[in-house]
């Protein structure tokens, strides 16, 4: 039944007001509409821009260049307590690339902690990454890494960031 519920929230998360409850917290997806930036944009010049990852749409996509460990980092416009990260891959292709990757929270970009980490690549188109971070999670932004092999591109289709003030 959570599970169904959780489904429910994803599909209509282009609407910020969507909220769910843990324990007496009740959490909203607090990245939605947010600023984002990648470590890089496509050599190529297109448009997959970072901002495709909390404007609420699933077929669209973010695309950084080829890179070791390209990063997207979202600025949650102030510190929220942060409960769960969930990464949403392509639907279109290239899943695979979604993997090993480290998700961080913090106050200060050169203090950012771990909230966890994805180990592998994503099985099938679409895919969803979820995280729950440490207790007591706090932070202005948050960052989703890829921490393995030499040349990776970072494309991710949405990031939801469940938090509350
Ligand atoms: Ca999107």
């Amino acid at each position: 039944m959570i599970n169904c519920y959780r489904l429910f929230i994803i599909f209509l998360a282009f609407n910020s007001e969507i909220k769910y409850s843990i324990g007496h917290n009740v959490l909203q997806n607090v990245a939605y509409g947010k600023s984002a930036s990648q470590s890089t944009d496509p050599s190529w010049g297109s448009t997959p821009l970072a901002g495709n990852a909390v404007n609420g749409v699933f077929t669209d996509f973010t695309h950084t260049d080829l890179e070791k460990n390209p990063w997207i980092r979202i600025n949650l416009g102030r510190n929220y307590t942060v409960h769960e990260v969930e990464v949403f891959g392509r639907k279109d292709c290239c899943f695979q690339r979604l993997h090993d990757v480290d998700i961080r929270v913090g106050n200060d970009l050169h203090d950012m902690h771990l909230c966890g980490h994805f180990t592998g690549s994503c099985s099938r188109s679409g895919e969803r990454i979820a995280v729950f971070c440490p207790f007591n999670t706090f932070g202005r932004y948050v960052q989703i890494q890829i921490v393995e092999g030499w040349n990776n591109y970072l494309s991710v289709a949405e990031v939801i960031v469940w938090g509350r003030l």
